[in-house]
């Protein structure tokens, strides 16, 4: 795999794929052109049987200050309809293996919805997360407005989506929208480290774990429930429900072959 804007390492540890945004002087603004290689990436290691988990990183100083204003600002209403960034989006929100943001400096607008589309979140200490498209005029575009109210609540969303304020690694954990805290010089190793303990277990359990919990934000409890009763069932049908029953029995480690 080649980009220009981001890197990929398919295996930076055993069943672990990695992607790290790369515009550094740019603060890894998300241009069209870094979000459709994000989607392509996403959609490899999706396919990949070798990834079980995916961390995707920015650098020190920036996760992605947001999408990128000097390529937005000239555009019609019409020209946005018509690049319709929404496919992108919505492609990785549809990707089945966990994504865990490995955040640290800037992530804002868009990089904060980017982080917010991933599963878990590790965050170093300089971390800070920010809505704020309503300085230049707009408002959160890739699900702003209801992602981080349902991670951080109605009055906290609306302090950052209506004054644009940016929040620490410390507020973001206190307010639910990050897992974890680290130093700024382990976030990579903590987030990669997170995702390795995921790569352990069955990979077809994990998926349709996630795909079970992420349906609780689209549906009614009822239907949730049934949702992931017929996922509970439907993993009996799995090799790897047997080895891992049978391997607690036998006072054994699991060895998941995702079948
Ligand atoms: N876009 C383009 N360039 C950016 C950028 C951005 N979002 N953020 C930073 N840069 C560039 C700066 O212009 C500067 O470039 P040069 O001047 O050196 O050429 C370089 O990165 C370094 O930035 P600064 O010099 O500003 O660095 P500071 O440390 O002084 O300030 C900052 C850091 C992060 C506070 C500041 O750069 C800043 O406020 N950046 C903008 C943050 C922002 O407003 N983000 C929200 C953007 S709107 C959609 C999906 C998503 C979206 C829209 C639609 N669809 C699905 C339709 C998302 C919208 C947004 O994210």
């Amino acid at each position: 795999m080649s980009f220009e804007f981001i890197e990929v390492n398919p295996q930076v540890a055993p069943f672990v794929g990695l992607i790290r945004l790369n515009r550094p002087k740019e603060l890894n603004a998300l241009n069209l052109q870094l979000m459709g290689e994000v989607k392509q990436a996403l959609a490899q290691l999706d396919e990949d049987e070798q990834v079980r988990a995916i961390v995707i990183t920015g650098n020190e100083r920036a996760f992605a200050a947001g999408a990128d204003i000097k390529q937005m600002a000239g555009k019609t209403a019409i020209d946005m309809l018509k690049i319709d960034q929404f496919s992108t989006w919505d492609a990785i929100r549809k990707t089945k293996k966990p994504m865990i943001a490995a955040v640290s400096g800037f992530a804002l607008g868009g990089g904060c919805e980017l982080v917010m589309h991933c599963d878990m979140v590790v965050a170093s200490e300089t971390a800070q997360f920010g809505q704020p498209e309503i300085n230049i005029g707009v408002m959160p575009g890739a699900g702003g407005t209801q992602r981080l109210t349902r991670a951080v609540g109605k009055v906290r969303a609306m302090e950052m989506v209506l004054t644009g304020k940016f929040i620490t690694a410390q507020e973001a954990k206190e307010a639910g929208l990050i897992n974890k805290i680290v130093p700024v010089e382990l976030y990579l190793e903590e987030a990669i480290k997170m995702a390795s303990t995921i790569a352990e277990k069955s990979p077809i359990a994990v998926q349709l774990a996630k795909e079970s919990v992420l349906k609780a934000f689209d549906t009614h409890l009822q239907e949730g429930l049934y949702f992931e009763r017929k996922n509970f069932y439907m993993l009996f049908a799995t090799e790897d429900q047997k080895e891992g029953m049978n391997a607690f029995v036998e006072k054994r480690k699991a060895d998941f072959k995702g079948r």
